[in-house]
């Protein structure tokens, strides 16, 4: 039986989140008494359920954006828990805290924007990080797009990010890494994260190399690249890392079209706040799909081709949204 359950998120600042939140709240019970599950938003409330059936006394979840879903399962067996603790930095959670505090009684939930969800932690958990934690949550700002303080900060953040890029899915690695961080050694110079560090940046620099040969300009407004299916195979966990740093490269927004199992994918880093409104449009042309932030989105079309969704882009981003209304496949 399993005293605490951590659901975080599996990604570069849900790692950081899970290990500052046991550090400095569930220290003693770390290992054995602590399970933690990495999982993503969508099947958060798989895990919570998971948790709940292996007997724990008290959940936390950091980092999840909440869904109805999730919501809809705190809310159902939530009062036979001791505890149950939300920390979360998304936005869109904001609009779920109401409805779970009034039911439950025995929920913590601090729900705030910020940069990173341990950011948040920082600001409203009453920890006083030490030097080393505060340079974990300045990565946790990067990992989710912020600005960079120092060389070191650029560092460590694009180790954590790239080790786990290529499977997003291996969550023991990601108990590795907070394993790593909880006993204290240094992440950059252990082998392990090294080996995966360096094989992703190799393939993230030959993505660099062909998303730049076959990208066009649009008015020197844009540049638009395309990967076929196997070329996006090859690629795969590296793809949003690539289009942002492109974008950093040369100064530009980027849009890149790829094809992938039975549709087609566009991802967009725009300099200022336009990629979420362009993919807005993008999807609503091409009957597709759309979400992210303001300056770092994708759509996804599942009824065009490549070719077909590359057309519809060049209309839209010439604002001749119009012109291509004929072109569409019905
Ligand atoms: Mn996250």
């Amino acid at each position: 039986m399993v005293g605490s359950v951590v659901v975080t998120h599996g990604d570069c600042d849900g790692i950081i989140s899970a290990y500052l939140y046991i550090k400095h709240f569930m220290k003693d019970m770390w290992p054995s008494n602590i399970s933690v599950i990495f999982t993503q938003p969508w099947r958060a409330n798989l895990d919570f359920m998971r948790g709940y059936r292996e007997g724990a006394d008290e959940i936390v979840f950091l980092d999840i954006a909440l869904s109805k879903e999730l919501v809809n399962e705190i809310i159902k067996v939530g009062s036979n828990l001791r505890k149950i603790t939300i920390v979360d930095h998304h936005v869109s959670s904001l609009e779920f805290i109401k409805q779970v505090d009034s039911v439950l009684k025995n929920v913590k939930i601090i729900c705030e924007k910020a940069q990173s969800c341990p950011r948040l932690m920082i600001n409203s958990l009453k920890i006083s990080p030490n030097p080393y934690e505060k340079l974990l949550v300045d990565v946790a700002d990067v990992c989710e797009g912020g600005e960079s303080s120092s060389a070191e900060v650029t560092k460590l953040a694009d180790v954590i990010k790239l080790s786990i890029a290529r499977d997003p899915g291996d969550y023991d690695f990601m108990n590795y890494l907070l394993t790593l961080l909880m006993k204290g050694k240094d992440m950059e110079s252990d082998d392990v994260v090294r080996k995966r560090y360096k094989t992703a940046k190799f393939i993230l620099s030959r993505l660099l190399k062909v998303m730049s040969e076959n990208a066009i300009s649009y008015r020197n407004l844009v540049k638009i690249s395309t990967l076929s299916l196997p070329e996006s195979r090859i690629f795969a966990g590296l793809l949003g890392v690539g289009t942002t740093e492109l974008a950093r490269m040369y100064k530009s927004d980027i849009i890149l079209v790829r094809g992938e199992e039975n549709k087609v994918v566009v991802t967009v880093r725009t300099l200022d706040d336009k990629a979420l409104k362009l993919c807005g449009s993008i999807a609503k042309l091409g009957r597709g799909r759309f979400g992210g932030h303001a300056e770092a989105a994708s759509a996804t079309l599942p009824e065009l081709n490549l070719q077909e969704v590359t057309d519809l882009i060049v209309g839209v981003v010439s604002g001749g949204e119009d012109i291509l209304q004929g072109k569409r496949k019905t």
